[in-house]
C-alpha cells in the first residue's frame, strides 16, 4: 500500500520512514506522493552543519537540537555519513550521541549513506528534507562533511550554514578557503578547549576581513564552542537566530526560495535526463558500441553527448509539434 500524503501531513513517523525507504528503492508511487507533498513544503527552517570528519558536528547538532526542543520545536535531522575510512568509528558514535533524541518523538532522524547515492545524494537529501518539512518539522538540520560537488549543492537548500572548524587547521583553512566563505553564514571553532583556538580564530577573522562584504551584506560571525561541555552553544544559537531573522527578510527570502527551487529542479533533471538518455541508448542497442568506440578512440564522449542531446531534444520538439498539429485538425473537424 503506497504511503498517502495525508499520512505525512499529519506527521505520521512510521509513514514518513516508509516513504523515505520507498524513495530509496525508487518506488514510483513514492514519487507521486512527493509530487502532492511539494506544495506543503517551504515552512521549515533548514540549518546546514558542515565540517571535516570528526570536527564535532554531531555533538554540536545534539546541543542545538536540545535547545530547539526546549522551545517546543519539532526537529528533523538528516545525517550524511562521512565516507572517510578514518571516521568509521565515529559513524557508530553518531548513533550513540544522537540516542538522547532518538527516544524523543519530536525528533526524526534519518541517516543517508554516501554510497549508493552516486550522483543522486543531493536529490535524496532534498527529498528527505521535503518529507520532513511536509510532516510539520519546524527545524531541519543537515549534517554533512561538505566535500564534493554534490554536497556543495546540498548546502544551498539550507537557510543557514554553519561551517565547523577545529584548532590547528592552519593549512587546511588555506586549502578550503576557496569555497568556504560562500558557504559559511556562521563559523564555529569547535574543540576550542584545544591549543591553537585563538590562532585559528585570527586566521578566520582575517579571511572574513578580506572577503569584501558590502554594508548591507551578512558578515559571518565566528563563534567558539566546546560542544562536549555545551560551552558556547548558547551564543552559537543566538547567532543562528540572528541569521534566521536576516534570511527571512526581503529580498533575502525571495532570493533563497528561488535558489532552492533551482537546485531542486536541476538535481532532479540531472538524474532523470541521464537515466532517460542511457535507457534510450540501451533500447536502441547503441550504448555498448559507443563505449567500445570510445575505448578504441574512434570517437569521443563530447561528440556522443552532442548527438544524444541534440537528437533527443529535436525528437521531443518534433513530437510536440505533431501532437499540436493533430489536435489542431481534430479541433477543426
Ligand atoms: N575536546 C573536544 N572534543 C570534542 C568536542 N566536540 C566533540 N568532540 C569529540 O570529537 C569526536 C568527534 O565528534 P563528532 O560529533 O562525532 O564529530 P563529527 O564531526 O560528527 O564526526 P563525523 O560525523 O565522523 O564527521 C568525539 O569523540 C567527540 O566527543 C570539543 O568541543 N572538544
Ligand atoms: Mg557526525
Amino acid at each position: 500500500v503506497p504511503v498517502r500524503s495525508s499520512e505525512i501531513l499529519s506527521g505520521n513517523v512510521r509513514a514518513a520512514a516508509r516513504l523515505m525507504r520507498d524513495l530509496d528503492d525508487e518506488v514510483p508511487a513514492a514519487i507521486r506522493t512527493l509530487k502532492s507533498l511539494y506544495r506543503h513544503t517551504g515552512r521549515a527552517y533548514i540549518l546546514g552543519v558542515t565540517g571535516a570528519p570528526g570536527s564535532g558536528k554531531s555533538t554540536l547538532v545534539n546541543r542545538i537540537v536540545a535547545r530547539f526542543r526546549s522551545e517546543g520545536r519539532q526537529v528533523g535531522i538528516v545525517a550524511i555519513d562521512p565516507t572517510s575510512p578514518y571516521s568509521g568509528g565515529a559513524i557508530l558514535g553518531d548513533r550513540i550521541r544522537m540516542q538522547q533524541h532518538a527516544l524523543d518523538d519530536g525528533v526524526f532522524i534519518k541517516s543517508l549513506a554516501t554510497r549508493g547515492h552516486l550522483g543522486g545524494l543531493s536529490r535524496s537529501t532534498i527529498d528527505i528534507v521535503n518529507v520532513m518539512d511536509a510532516m510539520g518539522k519546524d527545524v531541519i538540520l543537515i549534517e554533512t562533511v561538505g566535500v564534493g560537488q554534490d554536497e556543495v549543492e546540498i548546502v544551498k537548500v539550507a537557510h543557514t550554514n554553519l561551517v565547523v572548524v577545529v584548532p590547528g587547521l592552519g593549512d587546511d583553512i588555506q586549502a578550503i578557503k576557496a569555497g568556504i566563505l560562500e558557504i559559511a553564514d556562521i563559523f564555529v571553532i569547535n574543540k576550542a578547549d584545544r591549543d591553537g583556538a585563538d590562532k585559528t580564530r585570527r586566521e578566520i577573522e582575517t579571511m572574513i576581513a578580506m572577503g569584501g562584504y558590502d554594508d548591507a551584506e551578512w558578515v559571518p560571525p565566528v563563534v567558539s564552542t566546546v560542544a562536549v561541555n555545551d560551552d558556547g552553544t548558547g551564543l552559537l544559537c543566538e547567532a543562528v537566530e540572528r541569521h534566521r531573522v536576516y534570511v527571512y527578510q526581503e529580498p533575502n527570502i525571495a532570493k533563497y526560495r528561488h535558489e532552492k527551487a533551482r537546485v531542486e529542479l536541476f538535481e532532479i533533471m540531472k538524474t532523470r535526463l541521464l537515466e532517460k538518455a542511457v535507457a534510450d541508448l540501451e533500447r536502441h542497442r547503441v550504448l555498448e558500441p559507443l563505449l567500445a568506440g570510445m575505448a578504441e578512440k574512434r570517437t569521443d564522449p563530447y561528440s556522443i553527448c552532442e548527438k544524444v542531446v541534440d537528437q533527443s531534444f529535436a525528437f521531443r520538439f518534433l513530437e510536440g509539434g505533431r501532437r499540436r498539429q493533430k489536435e489542431g485538425r481534430k479541433g477543426g473537424r
